[in-house]
């Protein structure tokens, strides 16, 4: 593989993939093919100019689309509506891009005859009770609560029958929730962390027990490589942890590690139809492609990226104000 499309690689993940591989393969060449939405930002590649270009399309462009797949000899395929809350209030876009815009990136593959991996989210299966000693694995049927979860999983049953009916080259991953820099300040944690650096309290929705199973972002990008260079056609892997937090815990966490009082945050309203619990049994890939998470310790990873936004105070805080105005608007 010498020449990889990265969509969707302006945003958080996305730019956090393209970093790593930009180290750990220096003789790829890697294509950025995102339409910029409030989510990307083209800072979050800069400094990689040499081996990293950048196309502001969308994905739902067919001809656009076609052009950049048949110039690279694989897709890994990040780009969606991410955001879960935005879903609620504004579902199109959520349609179009995860279903519509996965639907033209597998019809220009099967054309092409490319390799492509696609990028989904463990919230495909619903979710799990607290005290369920369950967790997801790739047999759990699909059960999806939101409007984005329910079009992650469309997208996924497309690409599993692309793969089954016309033979294309696919692999997906289902991963849970992602941490570290360049996340956007609408997400859990970075809307926290920049809601105490502004001089107010963070926001707990509901009681604050639901779980997520927190994955440092690197440790997502080496399970993707690993399943995009070693993984079998047509499998789905998990990616996990086994980071398991509830949302309270990690608002004391950080506001502890803000250095300050950990009881000092308040409850808002919480989401419609809030999905409890997720957790991931990524044996899978550990057992079949020798994959390991490195940035386990959580407590030192949220130190990290509380750095990080302390020091990059100019990347987020031009989309503080609007952020914090949607969500008055949503009582949260
Ligand atoms: P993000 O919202 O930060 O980034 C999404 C990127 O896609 C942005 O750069 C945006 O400009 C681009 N994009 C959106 N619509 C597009 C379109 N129509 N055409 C081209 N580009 C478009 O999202 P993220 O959190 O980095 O998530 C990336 C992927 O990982 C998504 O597929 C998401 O479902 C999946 N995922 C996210 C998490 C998580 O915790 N954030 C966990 C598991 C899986
Ligand atoms: O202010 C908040 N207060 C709060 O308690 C926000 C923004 C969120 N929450 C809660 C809701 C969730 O239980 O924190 C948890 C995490 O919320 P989000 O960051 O919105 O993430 P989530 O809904 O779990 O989805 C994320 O992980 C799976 C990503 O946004 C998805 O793209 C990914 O698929």
């Amino acid at each position: 593989m010498q020449k990889i499309l990265v969509t969707g690689g302006a945003g958080f993940i996305g730019s956090n993939f393209v970093r790593y591989i930009y180290r750990e393969r220096p003789n790829w060449q890697i294509e950025v093919y995102d339409k910029l939405t409030y989510a990307g930002n083209k800072a979050n590649i800069s400094g990689l100019e040499d081996r990293v270009t950048l196309t502001v399309a969308d994905i739902c462009d067919e001809q656009e689309i076609g052009a950049a797949i048949a110039r690279n000899d694989a897709v890994v395929h990040f780009a969606a509506e991410s955001h879960n809350d935005n879903s609620l209030h504004h579902p199109w876009p959520f349609v179009k891009t995860n279903i519509v815009g996965t639907f033209r990136i597998l019809e220009s593959v099967r054309k092409h005859n490319k390799r492509i991996h696609h990028i989904s989210t463990d919230e495909v299966y619903g979710d799990l009770e607290l005290d369920d000693p369950a967790k997801f694995t790739p047999d759990t049927p699909y059960n999806p609560s939101s409007p984005y979860s329910s079009t992650k999983a469309g997208s996924d049953l497309l690409v599993r029958a692309w793969a089954r009916s016309f033979g294309v080259k696919a692999t997906i991953s289902n991963c849970s929730n992602n941490y570290g820099p360049y996340q956007h300040i609408e997400k859990f944690i970075p809307r926290q962390i920049t809601e105490i650096l502004e001089g107010r309290k963070p926001k707990l929705y509901g009681s604050g027990e639901n779980v997520r199973d927190w994955i440092h972002t690197e440790d997502h990008s080496s399970g993707v490589l690993s399943i995009l260079e070693k993984g079998k056609i047509g499998e789905t892997y998990l990616i996990g942890a086994n980071g398991e937090e509830n949302n309270k815990n990690v608002v004391e966490l950080i506001l502890e590690l803000m250095g300050k009082n950990k009881s000092d945050y308040e409850h808002v309203n919480d989401r419609p139809g809030h999905d409890l619990r997720y957790a991931i049994d990524a044996s899978k890939l550990m057992n079949e492609l020798n994959w390991l998470p490195k940035y386990t310790d959580f407590k030192s990873g949220l130190a990290d990226t509380i750095k990080w936004y302390e020091e990059n105070e100019a990347w987020w805080k031009p989309e503080k104000q609007a952020t914090e105005e949607k969500y008055k608007e949503l009582g949260r």
